[in-house]
């Protein structure tokens, strides 16, 4: 029997509770499937910073290589640890060293569903760039604490790094309905978005097939909520990206119904799974944390592993559980009732 190797990391606040819930949903589809996986639970964490001043140990990225895919809940406490600092700490280095550099992001509708911005036949594929730009991590500050304090924060866009994500957005809406949107904010940045600019255009002549439509960011967010029919898959930097599919997700109902991965492409190094919501340090105890983004999550880290049959089933699954009105209105069931519901329905 194949068996793939998970490591879990579910890290803060809900995202232990969701990351429990998607591996129960994962083993039931790979006992059903007749696959096999394997996992090691990994605490790191704001409260594992507290204690070892780290938010993983020094040789965690080496740790993780040895494993076929990641699944991870959220990162960040921001009463114990500054989010800066847990987020540089944990995920953005896993995304940086595994150069995943593609953060795909589905953004469409599940039966029964309601939220006041849904929008039928909403369904966008958002493609976020995921190891350089805004979250680069370079800059600087001085003469800190003084009139004279200066802050810099250095947005940086490669050409490798920007053809290859925009490639995959082309490649992507090849699969789908043939349109691509690439976002910039080209007026206002005139150095790295009309490079980016520049590169759609140098991309779209070896790609007559899809249509590319360039946006400025604040008129696609705007679009997202006015037209989204008009959309099909989204290419944005990692900055951008982030914000626009929080807006994804608010019209999909909620941050419970995003799913995300972070794929490495070229399969050189593990890639990684998690639904785009944080820890929600607030509603942490209560056991109301919504699973559906981290079950979603995990049936993408099922079809990247080639388990296409058993991640259309756990999807399957999800559909027929918000269709009955579990899980499809934040906080009305607890966590383990929707997960009971999933499982319920996968069988
Ligand atoms: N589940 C992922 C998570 O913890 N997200 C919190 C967050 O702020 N992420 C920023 C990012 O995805 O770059």
């Amino acid at each position: 029997m194949k068996t793939h190797s998970v490591a879990l990391v579910p890290g803060d606040g809900i995202g232990v509770a969701v990351t429990e819930a998607a591996w129960q949903v994962l083993q039931r589809a790979a006992g059903q499937g007749g696959f096999g996986l394997d996992s090691e639970i990994f605490d790191w964490s704001c409260d594992r910073y507290l204690e070892t001043g780290r938010m993983m140990p020094e040789d965690g990225i080496e740790t993780l290589r040895r494993f076929d895919a990641i699944l991870l809940g959220a990162v960040g406490w921001p009463a114990k640890v500054p989010d800066s600092v847990s987020l540089h700490g944990l995920l953005l280095p896993i995304r940086k060293a595994f150069d995943q550099y593609a953060n795909i992001r589905p953004h469409r509708l599940l039966p029964g569903v309601e939220g006041p911005l849904r929008k039928e036949g909403f369904d966008i594929l958002c493609i976020r760039e995921n190891t350089e730009g805004e979250y680069s991590g370079a800059g600087g500050r001085v003469h800190q604490g003084t009139d004279a304090e200066v802050a810099v924060e250095t947005a940086i866009f490669t050409r490798r790094g920007v053809e290859r994500i925009l490639r995959f957005g082309f490649e992507q809406a090849r699969r789908r309905r043939g349109r691509l949107a690439s976002v910039t904010k080209s007026n206002a940045q005139k150095y790295s978005m009309v490079f980016w600019d520049e590169v759609t255009r140098e991309l779209a002549a070896e790609y007559p097939d899809v249509e590319v439509t360039s946006y400025h960011i604040d008129a696609i967010a705007a679009r997202f909520v006015m037209a989204p029919e008009t959309l099909d898959v989204v290419v944005a930097s990692n900055l951008f990206g982030d914000i626009l599919t929080d807006l994804g997700a608010a019209i999909q109902g909620g941050l419970g119904f995003a799913a995300s991965a972070n794929i490495n492409p070229a399969r050189t190094a593990p890639s990684m799974f998690e639904p785009v919501h944080g820890s929600a340090p607030d509603i942490a105890h209560l056991g109301i944390a919504n699973p559906v983004a981290a079950i979603w999550s995990g049936a993408m880290l099922l079809e990247h592993l080639g388990e296409t049959e058993a991640a259309e089933r756990v999807i399957a699954a999800i559909e027929r559980t918000t269709a009955a009105g579990i899980g499809a209105v934040p906080g009305r069931h607890r966590t383990e009732e929707i997960t009971a519901a999933v499982l319920n329905a996968l069988d």
